[in-house]
């Protein structure tokens, strides 16, 4: 077996027999436990068993998230940056949820905007420099992927996920009944709200019993890989492009880049050359007291107070519009996978060569990372984002995981190039 295997048996704690889940799904497990959803990251000594989940100190575990990039950011940052007028505010009131428009998407006319922040919260993760970034223009889906909408494409084409093949996946803890948590004994070090569970696919992301079409119909699709996305997005069909001549071509969906989505969140708005504002509407959280994307509430993550209205995944559009190109839970609800493959360093375009009206450099359609790099960037933060554990339900801020990891707060939207 590999090196997870071997660091597990090298320590006391993982003597412990697996699952049954797990020892079906061995193979599986090695590969996907390197960096397995977000906590994942931090998951440098694999499983441990749950009932050691309360043996640390308060200290321990400020110094696990330390050393996995999930650091508690600065006292005050945010609120030393002059906040932002709510030029898109407006949009602050609850709307109920749209109706099935799995193809409705939104036009971004293309341009040249500010991606990143030279005021990073979470500077490990690369979330500056600001630099200068031009994009064609481009569609892009006006929310996540819903469960109504993927199982059409499932339908259609008899697709497996990978969660499927794997036969097993990670689910937060507090989305599962007393009874189905007395039967888990391991949990991800670090992060131990995290755990195995077998039967976990995007209809059941609690495993047996659940379903999502019972209530869940107009939810994002969760439990779903970055190999899933990219297949759901390639099969959801794309736009017609008239050429010059009077001919064109189909352009296909794909995901969106992470310029694409970053720029989208935005608004399609160029940005404050001192960096972009935290949320698409500005700085304040919540403006005039609404709440306008589903986080998390409370003392992550033993209580969720669910004051946003939602303890786990809200339907699409539950909140209104998040920016003026009438975008929904851009933030927060689920992580959305992009394309770019994650990388901490950027090119900020060639030395003095400012692109065509510009006086600084400016970099072209980028995306990140080698194609085949195993590590697939996602954006935008989830239900479980508290900003005293993982503050990145904010436009610039931004994470990974393997393309092979699915989790019970990750979707996606899809993108076509206009
Ligand atoms: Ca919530």
């Amino acid at each position: 077996m590999g090196g997870w295997i071997s660091r597990c048996l090298g320590a006391s704690r993982c003597t412990i027999l697996f699952p049954l889940i797990l020892l079906i799904a061995f193979q599986a497990v090695e590969v996907a436990l390197q960096a397995h959803t977000d906590a994942a990251t931090c998951v440098a000594e694999g499983l441990r068993p749950r009932s050691l989940e309360n043996d640390q100190s308060e200290q321990k575990s400020r110094e696990k998230m330390e050393n996995c990039g999930c650091q508690i950011p600065p006292r005050g940052i945010g609120e030393g940056q002059k906040e932002e007028e709510m030029e898109e505010d407006g949009n602050a009131a609850a709307s109920a949820p749209v109706e099935d428009d799995a193809d409705e998407m939104v036009y971004v006319e293309g341009g040249t905007f500010y991606m990143g922040t030279d005021q990073p919260i979470l500077p490990r993760d690369g979330e500056g420099p600001r630099r200068l970034v031009r994009l064609s223009s481009f569609y892009i889906d006006r929310h996540a992927v819903t469960n109504e909408a993927f199982g059409r494409f499932v339908e259609s084409t008899g697709y497996q996920t990978e969660n499927e093949v794997f036969g097993w996946s990670f689910v937060f803890d507090k989305l599962l009944p007393q009874e189905v948590l007395t039967t888990i004994s391991q949990a991800v070090a670090g992060a131990e709200w995290w755990v195995p569970l077998g039967n976990v696919t995007w209809r059941q992301p609690e495993g047996p019993g659940s379903d999502v079409f019972r209530t869940r119909a107009r939810h994002p699709v969760v439990q779903v890989t970055w190999n899933d996305a990219k297949a759901y997005c390639a099969w959801a069909g794309g736009r017609w492009r008239e050429g010059v001549d009077g001919d064109g071509m189909t352009v296909g969906k794909r995901l969106p880049t992470e310029a694409e989505w970053e720029y989208a969140a935005g608004g399609g708005k160029r940005g404050r050359e001192g960096g972009r504002a935290l949320f698409p509407w500005g700085n304040t959280l919540q403006p005039g007291g609404s709440h306008r994307m589903n986080i998390w509430q409370g003392d992550f993550p033993h209580s969720n107070t669910g004051e946003d209205g939602w303890l786990a995944t809200n339907p699409v559009g539950a909140y209104g519009p998040q920016n003026v190109l009438g975008m929904y839970d851009v933030l927060g609800n689920v992580w959305e996978w992009v394309e770019d493959t994650w990388a901490v360093e950027f090119s900020t375009g060639a030395e003095g060569g400012g692109g065509e009206g510009e006086d600084e450099a400016v970099v072209v359609n980028p995306l990140q990372g080698p194609r085949d790099g195993p590590e697939k960037t996602k954006k935008g933060g989830s239900y479980l984002c508290h900003k005293s554990y993982c503050y990145r339900y904010r436009t610039a801020a931004r994470h990974h995981a393997t393309a092979d990891s699915a989790t019970s707060n990750n979707g996606f939207r899809c993108a076509v190039s206009a």
